[in-house]
């Protein structure tokens, strides 16, 4: 007779299986499986009198997220239109993740006069369903976290690199209007906060390289 833990892990692997992937930090302002796929926020519309708003801190925070799909690229990104319809600065370059399950980007930097205002964190996932949206609705705040959240969780193997991603860099910025999209600290600075990311060169928006560091090993990864 099954285990009441495993008929517990059951209902996760099931559950798990239809999300296609989840924002666990800072929260999300709503997740609906069948409507992620629609921009900017999966079909949820951000209301600071009601969302569940979390202190985001501007020198060094983190994101969490949990990815059903074998491999995804990521965009991290932030406005301080409470609206989410546009002005977004990307928060890091695209990021790919190489397996399925959590993943949390530590060292994530806002623009530090951000702090005091109100604004919107969004995740994009370009995987095999397509681009799926999360927000998160926060207060930027000055200083860095000194907690880290339990949901801040790398899956074992984990590897995770920077690269291009043309999908995610002309994405629209609500379903009829254009993105505009800017670095959020300029290419080459701010960067080094990305944990075991670490920039090695720069092209101008062409060729870049990194190191990264998974499990003490390093890799340079060289992407056009
Ligand atoms: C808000 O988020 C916190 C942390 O995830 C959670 O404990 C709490 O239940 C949430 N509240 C609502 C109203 O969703
Ligand atoms: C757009 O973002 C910049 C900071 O990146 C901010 O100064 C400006 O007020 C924002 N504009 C709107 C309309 O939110
Ligand atoms: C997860 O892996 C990324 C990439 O290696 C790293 O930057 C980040 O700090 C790791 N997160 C945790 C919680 O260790
Ligand atoms: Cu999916």
């Amino acid at each position: 007779m099954p285990s009441f833990k495993n008929l517990a892990l059951l209902f996760l692997a099931a559950q798990s299986t239809t999300a296609h992937f989840l924002l666990h930090y800072p929260t999300t302002i709503g997740f609906s499986d069948d409507d992620e796929g629609t921009a900017p926020c999966g079909s949820f519309t951000v209301d600071f009198s009601t969302d569940n708003i979390t202190n985001f801190h501007v020198d060094s925070d983190v994101i969490a997220v949990e990815s059903t799909h074998p491999a995804a690229i990521w965009l991290f990104r932030a406005t301080l239109d409470t609206t989410a319809s546009g002005n977004w600065t990307d928060l890091l370059p695209a990021v790919s993740q190489d397996s399925l399950g959590a993943f949390c980007e530590k060292g994530i930097v806002v623009p530090s006069s951000w702090a005091g205002q109100r604004g919107v964190i969004s995740v994009v996932q370009d995987a095999t369903d397509g681009l799926l949206y999360q927000c998160a609705a926060v207060n930027f705040v000055s200083g860095s976290s000194n907690s880290t959240p339990s949901s801040c969780t790398n899956v074992t193997g984990l590897t995770a690199t920077f690269t291009q991603a043309s999908a995610l860099s002309s994405i629209p910025a609500s379903a009829t209007g254009s993105a505009t999209s800017t670095a959020a600290t300029g290419t080459g600075t701010g960067k080094s906060a990305a944990g075991a990311l670490r920039p090695v060169e720069y092209g101008a928006f062409g060729a870049l390289s990194w190191v990264v560091v998974v499990g003490g090993a390093t890799v340079l990864v060289a992407l056009l």
